[in-house]
């Protein structure tokens, strides 16, 4: 059914990646999306190696299929997670928050597949130019660290500018998403929200019930001043970092103000102090079931959203 050229790429079942969420996206997610046909990844976040190879050992014993890292460029041990990753011969990477450039080489002489994620035009055609296997655009829907344009704009202005295979990004959580993402030219889709309520997920049951519970408006966007914007929940830590950022409070302060607040939201389960990251589709999202049962709804949905425009044009 999908001769989408990134299964082939990725020798994945459905074009269908896990977005690679830090503190949330562990072996146990990577894997079951993985074993559910579609490309689980690790979401490596500010992990040092140790810790990191550990997962990805763990995955290993929890899937006999392909797997990736997210790997964070603004990650402190960046460096030494990159050579995590090579000694481990993982098959995939996505990178986030910048330009993975300097360690394309490297990569590439392992077959190690690279795939950046972008939030605009310009980026994307510097990364071809250097050698990457695919892009995944990703529109300021998402979750957590986030771009200007929107996932409607962006797809196929990429698509446009490159000639290698483009995965969506930001908003997509069913089968409408899915078809909407091809329509616009992408060989695939990238999900996160979706996938953080799910059974298989370590999130603390409170961040699932927070996706649960959100709306179309219960996201933010903070850090905009500090160049590092970052869609989350509204909540007392977003007002208490907005009093601050009135108050004119500097880079260096707010940046220091949000350290640790993720893991103090996805694995302590405080969601008042917590960083919320999630993206504008969760208030599409209401209940928590198998990861291969969301696979099993997007795919087997695709036909009736076919028929469907059919029907209107
Ligand atoms: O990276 C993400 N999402 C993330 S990373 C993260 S951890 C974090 N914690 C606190 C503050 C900030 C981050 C949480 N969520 N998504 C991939 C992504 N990358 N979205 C946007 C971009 C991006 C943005 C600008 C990539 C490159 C870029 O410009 C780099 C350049 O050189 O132009």
């Amino acid at each position: 059914m999908f001769k989408s050229k990134l299964c082939q790429l990725l020798n994945i079942k459905y074009p269908i990646l896990q977005g690679g969420m830090a503190w949330v996206a562990t072996a146990e997610l990577a894997a079951a999306v993985s074993n559910a046909g579609g490309l689980g990844l690790i979401g490596a976040g500010f992990m040092p190696p140790d810790v990191l190879r550990k997962e990805i050992q763990k995955t290993k014993t929890l899937t006999n299929k392909v797997f990736g890292v997210n790997i964070m460029l603004m990650s402190p041990f960046v460096k030494e997670v990159m050579q995590v990753v090579i000694d481990e011969r993982v098959s995939v990477i996505t990178t986030g928050a910048g330009n993975p450039g300097e360690f394309i080489p490297a990569l590439k002489e392992i077959g190690t597949k690279i795939i950046p994620v972008v939030a605009s035009v310009a980026l994307a055609k510097r990364l071809v130019r250097i050698g990457v296997d695919a892009i995944i655009a990703e529109g300021q829907e998402s979750g957590g660290h986030i771009g200007e344009i929107s996932t409607m704009s962006l797809i196929p202005q990429i698509v446009d500018a490159v000639n290698i295979p483009v995965i969506a990004a930001g908003g997509i959580a069913d089968s409408r998403g899915f078809v909407a993402a091809l329509a616009l030219g992408a060989q695939g889709v990238q999900i996160g929200t979706r996938f953080v309520a799910s059974l298989e997920c370590i999130a603390h049951e409170n961040y699932k019930a927070a996706i649960l519970k959100a709306r179309d408006r219960s996201t933010v966007v903070t850090g905009i001043a500090t160049g590092h914007p970052v869609r989350i929940i509204a909540n007392k830590f977003t007002r208490e970092y907005e009093a601050m950022e009135k108050r004119g409070a500097s880079a260096e302060e707010l940046d220091a103000m949000g350290t640790g607040r993720l893991r103090i939201a996805a694995r302590e389960g405080d969601v008042d102090n917590g960083s919320v990251m999630m993206g504008q589709i969760c208030g599409m999202i209401t209940d928590i079931k198998s990861v291969n049962d969301i696979i099993q709804d997007i795919i087997g949905g695709i036909p009736k959203v076919l028929r469907g425009i059919n029907e209107t044009i």
